[in-house]
C-alpha cells in the first residue's frame, strides 16, 4: 500500500477503534447497568453530563464552523472583531457557570444513593455485621472478597476481620452466589499485589489493596432470581496484576433467597466432607499405611 492510501486508511482505523472502544468494555455510549440501583444511578449521572456535554460541544462547533464559511475573507481582510463585547463574554460565563452548578448540584444529589446502600427487601435476607456502612433498616448480607493472584475468593462471613469466624465460613472462587432483594454489601481486601472488583452491571470498580479494606455494596432485583439458576453478571480484575491479569475473571450469581439458602447450606456440607476426607487420607499417609 503506497503512503497516500495508508494515511487515510489509517485514520478510519483509528476512528473505528476509537469508536468501538468502549463497546468492548461497557454499554454502547454509557456504562453498562441495570443490576443494581447503584449503578443505574452511575449510568443516569453519565448520561445527563454526555448529553450537556454534546449540546455545548454541538454549539460550539457549530458557531465554529458558521463563522468560518460566512466570514470568509481573502488574505490580508481584516475579520470583525468582537473582543471587548461585554455582554457576550458576560453571557458566556455565566451561561458555563450555571451548566457546571447544574451537573454539581445533580452529582451530588445522586452520590448519596451511589454512596449509601438501600435496604433490603422484605424478603430479602440478614446476615451481616455493623462494623460497615449498613442500609437504615441495618438489614444486608456480607460477603468478604479477597484478590489473589489471579482469582477472586469469597468467603460468606458477616465478620470478615475476625478469622475465628471465618475459619469455618462457607467460600466459593471466582464465582459469587448472592440472593436477590437483598442489599449486599462487600468487604473487598487483596492477598499479594493490588487487584480491582469490578462487576460493570453491577456498579463501579473497587481497588483491593493489601493491608486495606474496601466496601462497597449491590442489590439485585428480585426478576434477576425467578428463573432456575438464576442470572449471572460477568466482570474482570480491572487493575493490571500480573502476568495472567486477564485470566482473573469474576462471576456473580443472583438466585432466589430460598436457592441461596439451599446452596449455601450445600456448599458447608461438601466443604466440611472435603476437609474431613482430607484428614483421613493425612492421618493415612502419616502412618505409613498404603490400604485405603
Ligand atoms: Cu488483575
Amino acid at each position: 500500500m503506497t503512503p497516500r492510501r495508508a494515511i487515510p486508511a489509517l485514520l478510519v482505523a483509528l476512528a473505528a477503534a476509537l469508536v468501538l472502544a468502549p463497546v468492548a468494555s461497557a454499554g454502547l455510549l454509557t456504562p453498562e447497568h441495570g443490576g443494581s440501583s447503584n449503578a443505574d444511578d452511575i449510568n443516569w449521572l453519565y448520561t445527563v453530563t454526555l448529553i450537556v456535554a454534546a449540546i455545548v460541544f454541538l454549539g460550539v462547533e457549530g458557531v465554529l464552523l458558521y463563522s468560518v464559511f460566512k466570514f470568509k475573507a481573502r488574505r490580508g481582510a481584516v475579520p470583525a472583531q468582537i473582543r471587548g463585547n461585554t455582554r457576550l463574554e458576560i453571557g458566556w460565563t455565566v451561561g458555563a457557570a450555571v451548566i457546571l452548578v447544574i451537573l454539581a448540584t445533580l452529582t451530588f444529589i445522586k452520590l448519596d444513593d451511589i454512596r449509601n446502600p438501600p435496604d433490603s427487601s422484605a424478603t430479602g435476607l440478614q446476615l451481616a455485621d455493623s462494623s460497615r456502612r449498613l442500609p437504615p433498616n441495618g438489614k444486608s448480607l456480607n460477603i468478604c472478597v479477597n484478590g489473589q493472584q489471579y482469582i477472586w475468593r469469597y468467603t460468606y462471613s458477616a465478620d470478615c476481620g475476625d478469622s475465628a469466624k471465618n475459619l469455618g465460613a462457607p467460600f466459593s472462587y471466582e464465582e459469587m452466589v448472592v440472593p436477590v432483594d437483598t442489599t449486599v454489601t462487600l468487604d473487598i481486601k487483596a492477598q499479594d499485589v493490588a487487584h480491582s472488583w469490578w462487576i460493570p452491571e453491577l456498579g463501579g470498580k473497587f481497588d483491593a489493596i493489601p493491608g486495606y479494606t474496601n466496601h462497597t455494596w449491590f442489590k439485585i432485583p428480585a426478576k434477576f432470581g425467578a428463573k432456575p439458576g438464576g442470572t449471572i453478571f460477568y466482570g474482570q480484575c480491572a487493575e493490571l496484576c500480573g502476568r495472567n491479569h486477564a485470566n482473573m475473571i469474576a462471576e456473580v450469581r443472583a438466585v432466589s433467597v430460598a436457592e441461596y439458602q439451599q446452596w449455601l447450606a450445600q456448599r458447608k456440607t461438601d466443604i466440611q466432607d472435603a476437609e474431613t476426607k482430607g484428614a483421613a487420607q493425612r492421618k493415612q499417609l502419616e502412618s505409613g499405611s498404603t490400604t485405603p
